[in-house]
């Protein structure tokens, strides 16, 4: 289902019992943080701080941060359902009966709906009611993290580009320290679009708009890791069933969706970098400060009951951890296109998602579990996973005692570890070089006699049925 705007998603969350509001001036300098960090590692609501120090702005947080929440941001009932409507789409029933291929025509037609369009309404778009004149960032209760940060930072960015070459939008999540109030950083790393966009402009300013709020899909469409080719507005549009309306910006040519809070239009120069951060990450330590890219502001323009969305990122788990969640369970019907033996996938968010990956398969030949490894090295970011465990179908991996279980009896190291080198993500702290370093996968799957084991291997100790049944009987009366 769409959502009107941010407002309307807060006015949900409230009427489903999601969200508290929080009165009391919290400082954006680091006491948002506290607070934040708090109840997102208590599994606590989304926090509206209605009057946050220093700013006019009320600010939303921890929004995506369970997953009832995240399923109600991109219009889903669960993130399972979001998983089996990808899949169905994907692999549709071939349809036989009348009925059928009505349905089939109906569901294929309905994406073309999905596809942005320019906005159908007329007068101001509710994100342009207020132009700001001058632009001023400081307007907005941006948050400094953690002690030790280079600065405030905005924290959930849209942030939209055109590719220079084939014009094909994209929408990328990349933090941006404020420097003063019309310049920040943009700190889209080497392996994201942002980044390619910037490098095909062959040196030109390269015009970007960032937008805050909205639907909240919009948030989750930006962090999702599309193919390039793939508009995240039409993701957006497939997921919320309506397709999303765009208006132009003021002073770029950029389309960006009517109805978000607060648009920042402006320009990267390439020749231009400036030291950004140190910030402390999502991966839970403080990431070195850099040169990155600096965005500087054209214009600013927002709705008149603004409300600025955050997050905070830091040591696992986090608010962020539901943004992967989703994006494991969209994007395991798209793996299972190129791989089918794929049965599950577990990215945990203690593992910052790119440090481990846990996946099941229906293991089918000698040496399989390996060439699943590098298939998943080789697709879109899952590049950059550090580490790769395959087990057979039978093994639950969201069961992480399970998982250790079944790894660490079911291996020689000396024979099923697979060393090999590649891309790491840029704020990986321990590889052998930036950006570039080992890569393990470890081979958990029971092993065959063609693959050298020629001893028996062991049965699990499994109860009889009829026991079981006998126990199950008799149970309510042993007072246990
Ligand atoms: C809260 C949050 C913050 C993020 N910050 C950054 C960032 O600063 N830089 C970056 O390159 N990716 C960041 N990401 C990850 C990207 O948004 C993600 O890889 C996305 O798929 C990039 O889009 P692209 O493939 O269109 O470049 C962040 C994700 C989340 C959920
Ligand atoms: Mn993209």
């Amino acid at each position: 289902m769409a959502y009107a705007s941010l407002q309307d998603f807060v006015k949900t969350l409230e009427r489903q019992g999601e969200l508290k509001r929080i009165s009391w001036p919290a400082d954006p300098n680091l006491e948002i943080t506290e607070i934040a960090d708090r109840v997102m590692k208590s599994g606590g609501p989304a926090l509206l701080f209605e009057h946050p120090k220093g700013s006019d702005v009320p600010l939303l947080i921890n929004a995506f941060g369970s997953e009832k929440r995240m399923a109600l941001a991109i219009g889903a009932e669960s993130l399972d359902a979001v998983t089996a409507e990808i899949a169905d789409l994907i692999h549709p029933k071939v349809p036989h009966s009348l009925a059928d291929k009505m349905g089939f025509a109906v569901k294929y037609g309905r994406i073309a709906l999905y596809t942005p369009r320019k906005r159908k309404g007329v007068g101001t778009p509710p994100c342009q009611e207020v132009v700001m004149d001058p632009p001023r960032l400081s307007k907005f209760p941006i948050l400094k993290c953690w002690p030790n940060d280079g600065g405030p930072f905005i924290t959930l960015p849209l942030v939209f580009t055109n590719d220079p070459v084939t014009g094909i939008r994209n929408v990328g999540m990349y933090r941006m320290q404020v420097y003063d109030d019309v310049t920040t950083g943009m700190h889209w790393q080497k392996h994201k679009v942002g980044q390619e966009h910037m490098d095909d402009s062959k040196g030109k300013r390269m015009e970007v708009a960032v937008c805050l709020g909205g639907d909240p899909v919009y948030t989750y469409a930006a962090t999702a890791p599309v193919p390039k080719e793939l508009d995240e507005m039409l993701l957006a549009g497939f997921l919320r069933k309506q397709a999303v309306e765009l208006v132009p910006c003021k002073t770029v040519d950029i389309e960006v969706p009517h109805d978000v809070d607060i648009v920042l239009e402006g320009y990267v120069d390439p020749d231009e970098r400036r030291i950004e951060g140190p910030f402390g990450d999502h991966t839970g330590f403080y990431t070195p400060a850099e040169p990155f890219p600096v965005f500087h502001i054209t214009a600013i323009t927002h709705r008149k009951d603004a409300i600025y969305p955050a997050t905070i990122v830091g040591r696992p788990p986090m608010e962020d951890a539901w943004f992967g969640k989703a994006t494991e369970r969209l994007f395991l019907p798209i793996i299972r296109m190129q791989l089918p033996e794929v049965v599950n996938l577990n990215l945990p968010a203690e593992a910052c998602f790119h440090n481990l990956a846990i996946v099941s398969i229906n293991k089918r030949y000698p040496g399989h579990a390996r060439k699943v490894m590098h298939a998943l090295w080789g697709l879109g970011l899952m590049m950059l996973t550090k580490i790769i465990v395959v087990v057979d179908s039978d093994v639950n991996v969201h069961d992480l005692s399970e998982v250790l279980w079944k790894v660490t009896g079911n291996i020689d190291p000396q024979r099923d570890l697979e060393l090999a080198m590649g891309p790491l993500d840029q704020l990986d702290h321990a590889g052998m070089h930036p950006c570039y370093g080992g890569h393990m996968g470890i081979d958990a799957t029971r092993k065959w006699p063609d693959e050298g084991f020629d001893r028996e291997w062991p049965e699990e100790c499994v109860m009889d049925a009829s026991v079981k049944e006998r126990i199950d009987s008799v149970w309510s009366q042993l007072g246990l």
